[in-house]
């Protein structure tokens, strides 16, 4: 049996040099290595990328972001100036609505993501909220546009990456525009020079090289908001748009396919996340073993993982669970968080036709020797 692949490339004594996992080129989409989802947090280095247009040029000095739309004082900003407002630093998991997808059955068109289009980074931004006030935002209002620098034709039509929220929530004091990830400023690809980081939503929200915000008197329909990233003949799931993340877990210990050692404890460990700021409240974890015939023995149960305290309302939790392995040969480790609602997730993947939301209990097969 062999690990999983290591994408940690190592330069020098003590030196990691990390790399995302190219899914397609051009544009350039990566899923984070495995290694890599097992830091708390991840490097901005191996980081999933999610582009639909590929990276529009960016030159920070010359940035500036336009406010107007259903204002009172439209206005534009600079980079330094933004850089003088108050930011707050949020730690946030990002995941891309199609995180998982190639899990579904039938599989649905898309990015053939498996569970590794997400990370949880610390961002620094200002909140969207001041420049709202600073613009004076109309009584009729009822969403926010943000507006990208990239552009490219979806179904025969030419437009930017747009992306709308509610009111409510562009002016929640949560809502970043980013400046800042893991200490270091935004690179191309995650967004520079500014984002939006709109924390416990899926990230299709967090519109990268952000350059246009407008104030809109009634819903938005560009092909983002209207046409895309919406749970279509869903089943199971109530049809609408992507918006909160679902509750989920990642295993990230044992590597797949790891040989263990029968009657010798071992840490399972993961992480586990919700949206919409709403905690994890617990994680079990199951050891199947898969006789054979393939059929996995019940007998065992679910068994209470530890949780560590997440790095803020937006972090995913840390988990663990030491496991004895009594019997040899192939199993399967399962884990299943459930959030302070009570939503735990499913046991099979929630199908619909764009493979959104792709939730299930996570898993990994190990082999006890
Ligand atoms: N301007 C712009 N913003 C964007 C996108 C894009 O294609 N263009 N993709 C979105 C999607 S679908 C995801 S999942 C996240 C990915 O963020 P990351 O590449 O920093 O991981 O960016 C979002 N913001
Ligand atoms: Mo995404």
């Amino acid at each position: 049996m062999t690990a999983a692949p290591d994408f940690r490339v190592a330069r020098g004594p003590g030196a990691t040099v990390w790399a995302p996992e190219t899914v397609t080129a051009d544009p350039y989409n990566a899923q984070t290595p495995s290694a890599a989802l097992a830091e708390p947090v991840t490097p901005v280095a191996a980081f999933f990328v999610r582009d639909h247009f590929g990276i529009p040029p960016t030159d920070a000095g010359r940035w500036r972001l336009h406010v107007g739309g259903a204002v009172a004082t439209a206005f534009s900003i600079g980079r330094e100036e933004l850089l003088a407002l108050e930011h707050r630093a949020l730690d946030v998991v990002v995941e891309c609505a199609g995180n998982g997808r190639s899990l579904m059955r039938p599989a649905p068109p898309g990015l053939p993501w498996s569970q590794r289009a997400v990370g949880c980074a610390r961002f620094e931004g200002v909140p969207f909220r001041l420049l709202a006030d600073r613009a004076g935002i109309d009584p009729e209002a009822v969403e926010v546009v943000f507006t990208g620098a990239d552009s490219g034709t979806v179904h025969g039509r030419r437009t930017p990456f747009e992306r709308s929220l509610p009111l409510a929530v562009a002016r929640h004091r949560d809502t970043l525009l980013a400046t800042r990830m893991n200490g270091e400023p935004l690179t191309p690809e995650h967004g520079a020079p500014v984002r939006l980081v709109v924390p416990g939503r899926y990230a299709v929200a967090d519109v990268k090289w952000l350059v246009g915000v407008r104030v809109v008197t009634a819903p938005f329909g560009g092909v983002f908001q209207a046409e895309e990233y919406l749970y279509t003949a869903a089943r199971g799931t109530p049809e609408g748009p992507v918006t909160t993340l679902r509750v989920k877990s990642l295993i990230t210990e044992p590597a797949p396919d790891e040989d263990l050692r029968r009657g010798r404890a071992v840490v399972v460990r993961g992480h586990a996340w919700s949206g919409g700021g709403v905690p994890v409240s617990r994680v079990e974890v199951r050891a199947e073993h898969q006789d054979e015939a393939g059929d996995p023995d019940h007998v065992r149960g679910w068994h209470e993982a530890v949780l560590s305290p997440p790095a803020g309302p937006y972090a995913w939790t840390g988990w663990t669970y030491r496991w004895t392995p009594q019997q040899p040969g192939p199993y399967r480790l399962l884990s299943r968080a459930t959030d302070a609602r009570g939503v735990a997730q499913p046991l099979q993947a929630p199908w619909n036709a764009h493979g959104y939301g792709c939730n299930p209990v996570a898993s990994v097969e190990v082999v006890v020797v």
